[in-house]
């Protein structure tokens, strides 16, 4: 009995996964790609004599290419395999049991295709690019944030103030770090509320559309009652760290029917996305999170304090934001449907001396938010959101930040500190 079926060809409907393997000593790809279908459908170790001629014929994985020396393998899944709207039980089909198995020594999913047929039982995101451009006026240029620094730590009153410096200072976003949920020195109910009347405040003064991200990451039911909390305040967005909260979470909260669009924060993803050997990439990670339908995904900034290079951050916000994106070396085709495209966000290590290079790898539709890049300028919180503002400016306007410091004294500060 082998899983393997080099002449089958994968239909429309199937879903795909494109693994990367390594034998263990001893062992060839076939023998490791016949492991892997087996346990991630239908089979075990040993054959069964409870595995029904109709069952093995209707649900079996099918392996249909092996690249002997790139170590690919790319298994096809009938959807019957599946309860199709439930994507924590896929994910324990195919990227379950089979990271762990002794028959393969280190295993990656590089990539999946989602078929039409199960992206259209998802939502996607509410709101997606084009609605956040709606909901803030902003059309034309990235947005600009920032993370409340110190992450943790303000008391809520001064979390209020800090954000209120950062609007006024000229940024779109300002955001609760992911580590910062309902503390003693700082309960959530208070800084929703005493934030939000800031927020107000700098609208009025500003005459611009502002965005507080508030995190609601905690224990589901608990989650729920802050996001009403949110809602009942009227405020636009929440904030989710969606690795830590679990697929089920995410799923969940998007088939709750709020309001609110959904800034996903992805902390610990790099548990299982870094090692380029084994677990899961960021890539396949975020198309998950695209169906299940969150509006702002953070994906690397290609050039700031978190790893990722350009060429794989890039691949990321094409696959997030595209509908229709080509296969090429480790990446299936991809038909989005009505699925709408999310907004990449670049956050980690950045300040405004990376802007330029931001928007050059990643384009329009980003958020790039700094958080010790804003708060860590020479003279605080206003002037660094000011200094953002302006090497944003710079850039679409086609001027170096050097030439546009000269006459902007915040960029200058900035610069003088951040670029060495
Ligand atoms: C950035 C920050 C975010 C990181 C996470 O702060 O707080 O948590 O963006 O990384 P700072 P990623 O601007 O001070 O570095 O976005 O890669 O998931
Ligand atoms: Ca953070």
């Amino acid at each position: 009995m082998t899983y393997i079926e080099l002449d089958y060809e994968p239909k429309d409907t199937d879903l795909l996964v494109w693994f990367y393997a390594e034998p263990p000593a001893g062992r060839d790809m076939k023998y490791v790609a016949d492991r892997i279908a087996e346990e991630s459908s239908i089979g075990t170790w040993t054959d069964l004599k409870t595995l029904l001629p109709e069952i093995w014929e209707k649900l079996r994985a099918r392996v249909y290419e092996i690249d002997e020396e790139r170590r690919y393998v790319k298994i096809a899944y009938s959807l019957h395999l599946f309860e199709v709207k439930n994507m924590p039980a896929i994910l324990a089909s195919v990227a379950g049991n089979v990271f762990g198995m002794k028959s393969v020594e280190n295993l990656r999913v590089l990539d999946t295709r989602f078929p039409l047929e199960l992206l259209s039982e998802y939502p996607g995101p509410k709101y997606g690019v084009q609605g956040v451009r709606e909901m803030t006026g902003v059309r034309d240029r990235p947005f600009l944030g920032t993370i409340i620094k110190p992450k943790i730590g303000l008391p809520a009153k001064m979390h209020a103030e800090v954000a209120y410096e950062a609007w006024v200072g000229g940024l779109d976003i300002v955001k609760d770090d992911e580590n910062l949920a309902s503390q003693d020195f700082n309960r959530f109910e208070e800084r929703l509320s005493l934030t939000l009347e800031k927020k107000d405040l700098a609208e009025e003064e500003t005459g611009e559309k502002k965005i507080y991200l508030v995190n609601i990451t905690a224990p589901y039911r608990e989650m729920i009652r802050r996001a009403e909390l949110v809602q009942d305040a009227g405020n636009e967005f929440v904030m989710i760290d969606v690795f830590i909260s679990g697929f089920s979470a995410v799923q969940s909260y998007r088939e709750e029917g709020f309001k609110m669009a959904i800034h996903a924060h992805r902390a610990m993803h790099a548990a299982i996305t870094r090692n380029p050997r084994h677990g899961i990439t960021m890539l396949a990670l975020a198309k998950i999170y695209r169906v299940l339908g969150v509006d702002n995904l953070h994906i690397g900034t290609a050039v700031g304090k978190m790893e990722g290079s350009a060429a794989e951050v890039s691949a990321i916000r094409e696959e997030i934001q595209m509908g229709n994106v080509p296969a090429n070396d480790t990446r299936f085709q991809q038909s989005w449907g009505d699925i709408k495209p999310v907004l990449a966000v670049a956050s980690g290590g950045l300040h405004p001396g990376h802007v330029p290079a931001v928007v050059d790898i990643l384009g329009k539709d980003i958020v790039i938010q700094a958080g010790g890049g804003v708060h860590g300028h020479p003279e605080g919180t206003r002037k660094g959101a000011t200094a953002m503002r302006q090497a944003l400016e710079a850039k679409m306007q086609g001027i170096s930040l050097q030439e546009y410091a000269k006459d902007h004294e915040e960029l200058r500060k900035a610069l003088e500190k951040f670029v060495k």
